[in-house]
């Protein structure tokens, strides 16, 4: 039976890919951080099977005893500060766990691994955030990067020292540079659940204004359950590597309030939203769209949910939701 070990389960990904892994038949370990974390009771309910352990990306012994415990033979390091805005409030922890953290788990996978340090493969959750003012359209693994917040600084550093340590010790480390992804699991600070909550809230009658920021922003949105797949696709390979995961689609934010509003019935949605400064950036990523090509040649890879029916199924899920609280 393989195993194993996931940081960042109680996220989005975490939990898509514990699910997957746990179908096709790994022994499933997850890091938690914190001393009475809420997010643990999630993860015991949605995959009772995973086996948890305390620790903490910026505690580096921490993390070599839940490797000692786990003896796994994939890690997926997930974990991360990963709300972009977030990042410019709070720059130097975002640099602790979303850059150094990655820096703590390659040493104490390399550490773990002794004499083969290939012997552990270590998948690197990359992001487009590190394309930030895109210096070519669509975004590939070779486009220059240009990031444009502290979170797409830490994850380039994260990046450039995942592919270190593979070229400096022969490491099985691959990084995926991961266009955005939702689902009804997305936390409710990113915009697409920000969104799908508001829109269920609203068609209900438990809300009548929705408060954005930036309308124009375009992102490459894809589902995160396919996402996952492609992680696990990448650690199957003879060797490390970094590949872009992406739908090649990109959609404005007033695209996504398009689809959402019309699946509720409002097809004009104009006196409902209003913009506020305290929503908007100080710097912005304009417009993220990814190429796979190298996945799809590679990994035989492809996103298989489109933006209307990912939208349409976030909105059912809020709905649902609020519905069965009632
Ligand atoms: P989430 O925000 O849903 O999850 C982040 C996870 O990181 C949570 O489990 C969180 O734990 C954990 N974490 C935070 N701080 C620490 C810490 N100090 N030590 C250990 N764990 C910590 O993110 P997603 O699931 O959406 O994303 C997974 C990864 O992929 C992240 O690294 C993200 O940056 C990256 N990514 C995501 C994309 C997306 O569109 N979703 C696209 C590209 C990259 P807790 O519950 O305790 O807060
Ligand atoms: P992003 O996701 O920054 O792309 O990072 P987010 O959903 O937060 O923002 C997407 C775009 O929407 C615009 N926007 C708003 N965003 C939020 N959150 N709230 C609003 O009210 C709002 N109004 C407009 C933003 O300006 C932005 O342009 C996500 C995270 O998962 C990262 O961890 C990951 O690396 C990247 O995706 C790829």
């Amino acid at each position: 039976m393989p195993r194993a070990l996931i940081t960042g389960i109680t996220g989005q990904d975490g939990l898509y890919l514990s699910e997957l892994l746990l179908s096709k038949g790994y022994e499933v370990h997850g890091i938690v951080r914190g001393q009475n974390n809420p997010r643990r009771a999630v993860v015991r309910r949605a995959v009772p099977d995973v086996h948890l352990h305390t620790g903490d990306l910026t505690d580096l012994s921490s993390l070599i005893r839940a490797l000692g415990a786990s003896h796994p033979d994939e890690v997926y390091n997930l974990g991360a500060v990963s709300f972009v805005a977030y990042s410019w409030d709070n720059a130097r922890v975002t640099t602790d766990v979303t850059g150094n953290g990655v820096l703590n788990m390659l040493e104490a996978v390399r550490l773990h691994c002794g004499d083969d340090p290939s012997r552990v493969r270590f998948y690197q959750a990359s992001s487009s955030e590190m394309f930030g003012k895109v210096q070519e359209v669509p975004q590939r693994e070779t486009t220059l990067l240009w990031p444009r917040s502290p979170y797409g600084v830490a994850k380039v550093y994260g990046h450039y020292m995942t592919i270190n340590y593979r070229e400096s010790y022969g490491m099985h480390a691959s990084s995926g540079i991961l266009f955005n992804h939702e689902s009804p699991r997305r936390g409710p600070e990113f915009v697409t659940r920000k969104v799908s909550m508001s829109v269920a809230r609203i068609a209900e009658g438990l809300q009548d204004e929705l408060v954005m920021g930036n309308l124009d922003a375009q992102r490459d949105w894809g589902f995160a359950g396919d996402y996952v797949e492609g992680m696990w696709r990448m650690l199957q390979q003879p060797r490390g590597d970094d590949y872009v995961l992406a739908t090649g689609e990109t959609h404005s934010i007033r695209d996504l309030l398009d689809v959402a509003f019309a699946h509720v019935g409002i097809d004009d949605w104009s006196g409902i939203v209003r913009q506020d400064p305290q929503f908007m950036r100080p710097a912005e990523v304009d417009l993220l769209i990814g190429d796979a090509a190298k996945a799809r040649e590679t990994l035989g890879w492809a996103p298989t949910v489109s933006f209307d029916r990912l939208v349409r199924m976030m909105v059912d899920h809020d709905l649902a939701l609020l519905r069965a609280a009632r």
